[in-house]
């Protein structure tokens, strides 16, 4: 099989919670406003819907002021759905309502176990292979665990740090599969070993922000306002939807964190 990773029959999202601004965040781009976050959180969705994708909406909740980022919750593949350990503290009580909802679309659902620790943000599958990458909130030990239960399917995996980064937070903010063996990555992480192999569309370093784009089924959703990295994605001749997501990316969110994109 080829080109496994981009086609997608179900999506699980949060809209934002009255409390989104009080998430963690390290932008200095200025307050969210949640209005805002709401219209484009609607917008998002409906983008996925007219892929094809049928969402599966859970209730926004203000004692986790990061749970529309539900991406960093858990990590999803054709064979078995996996629930993560968020790195920060305060968003492991995320999961709960997660397992919930993968709990009804899997037969058994796994879980990464303490001292592991991994934010589904830093896991990025490309075919049969998954990129692990190792943050400030995915450790090795982490990683290890989910290599096993990878292996169990015959998904291999590789490890990228990320943790000199500056500009990246997870491994994902860097780096997006668009099938095709294309990849778009950020300057950060040119040149990296695990990407021999691979076409790279670089972002460049003023458009780092666009380079957390996600290909869903026969489109590639990016974020508004990079128009290089736009046309560049565009000249592969699938449609690109573009989204606003500028309240997202003052809390340090992107496109692809807003779902848990399932096949
Ligand atoms: C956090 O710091 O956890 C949130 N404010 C943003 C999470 C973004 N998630 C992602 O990139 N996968």
């Amino acid at each position: 099989m080829t080109d496994q990773g981009v086609r997608f029959s179900r999506s699980i999202i949060r809209p934002p919670a009255d409390s989104f601004a009080e998430g963690l965040t390290a932008s200095d781009l200025g307050a969210p406003n949640l209005e805002r976050a709401r219209v484009q959180h609607a917008q998002y969705c409906l983008a996925l819907q007219r892929l094809g994708v049928t969402l599966l909406p859970v209730p926004p909740d203000s004692m986790y002021p990061d749970s529309t980022f539900v991406e960093d919750t858990a990590v999803v593949t054709a064979h078995g759905a996996m629930l993560a350990r968020p790195g920060a503290p305060s968003r492991q009580g995320e999961v709960t309502t997660i397992r919930e909802v993968l709990e009804s679309q899997y037969a058994t659902v796994a879980e990464i176990i303490a001292p592991g620790t991994l934010d589904g943000g830093d896991i990025c599958q490309v075919d049969g292979h998954f990129f692990i990458g190792l943050s400030h909130r995915t450790n090795e030990e982490g990683g290890r665990q989910l290599t096993s239960w990878l292996g169990r399917f015959g998904y291999t995996t590789s490890t990228i740090s990320i943790r000199e980064s500056r500009e990246l937070l997870h491994l994902k903010s860097g780096i997006a599969w668009l099938g095709d063996r294309r990849l778009v990555v950020a300057e950060a992480l040119v040149g990296h070993p695990a990407l021999r192999g691979y076409e790279q569309l670089v972002a460049a370093t003023e458009e780092t922000y666009a380079a957390n784009c996600v290909r869903v089924n026969d489109a590639v959703l990016m974020a508004a306002g990079f128009p290089e990295l736009t046309a560049r994605v565009s000249a592969f001749g699938r449609e690109v939807v573009v989204l606003d997501v500028s309240e997202f990316r003052k809390m340090d969110g992107g496109l692809s964190c807003l779902s848990i994109r399932l096949p």
